[in-house]
């Protein structure tokens, strides 16, 4: 169903949520999907007068398949475990943290989309990097990822955000033991900040979002 009700577009595999390229820029609540026919009377019925003037922070939360970003994302929105499948297209929500508007975009990690997270990269503040902390044979996949978005044009001026999630897992990698693996300290040229977290209780979350609040006040 598109998400301004319109039931006959696209036909959807449950769980899966699509995102429209028109309504990057505009605040919603929940996102399925949107169609060309659609897409106008949704700018004016999601655009209300008060959030005109909000200033929204983009953030992209990126990271391999399987490593947590949906369950993340639904956690900072409803503060609860969904069940997620993974992820084709990206799905978008809007997160609000002491007046600090955040456009997340959750992309969907799976190989075949690693080439297309760039589609994503314009306007972007934020960078979230979600690294599944038991996932040792993939760490360097993601350390390649990583500095190849903090190469791209797009993202000169975007912050960092390492989760390293998955720690009530046993023999999980540390947030130090991740952070000296990617080699975060040689990072000049962009803010980045490591939190050690569980997606599944919410733990650390908070502490990530705080420390993304606190950098779009110096923006
Ligand atoms: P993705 O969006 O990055 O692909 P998902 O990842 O959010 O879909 O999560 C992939 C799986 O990891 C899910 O399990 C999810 O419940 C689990 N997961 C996410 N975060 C944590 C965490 O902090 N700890 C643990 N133990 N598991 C986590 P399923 O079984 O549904 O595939
Ligand atoms: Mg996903």
């Amino acid at each position: 169903m598109c998400c301004c009700g319109c039931q006959g577009c696209f036909v959807l595999t449950e769980n899966i949520t699509f995102s429209c390229f028109f309504h990057s820029s505009l605040p919603r609540s929940a996102v399925t999907v949107n169609c060309a026919v659609c897409v106008f009377p949704q700018i004016i019925k999601k655009k209300s007068w008060l959030t005109v003037f909000v200033s929204e922070h983009k953030v992209i939360i990126v990271g391999l398949d399987n490593a947590g970003k949906t369950t993340i994302l639904y956690q900072f929105l409803m503060n609860e475990v969904v069940h997620t499948s993974p992820t084709i297209g990206s799905n978008v929500e809007e997160i609000v943290v002491k007046n600090t508007h955040f456009l997340m975009w959750d992309i969907g990690g799976q190989e075949s989309l690693r080439s297309s997270w760039n589609t994503y990269y314009s306007n972007t503040e934020f960078i979230i990097l979600v690294v599944d902390s038991t996932d040792r044979e993939r760490l360097a996949i993601s350390k390649e990822e990583l500095y190849r978005m903090l190469a791209h044009e797009d993202l000169r001026k975007a912050a960092v955000l390492i989760f390293a999630n998955k720690q009530d897992m046993k023999d999980c990698m540390s947030a130090a033991e991740i952070s000296k693996y990617l080699t975060l300290s040689s990072i000049k040229d962009h803010p980045w900040h490591i939190q050690s977290c569980c997606a599944l209780t919410g733990e650390g979350l908070c502490q990530g979002l705080e420390w993304m609040t606190s950098r779009a006040g110096l923006r």
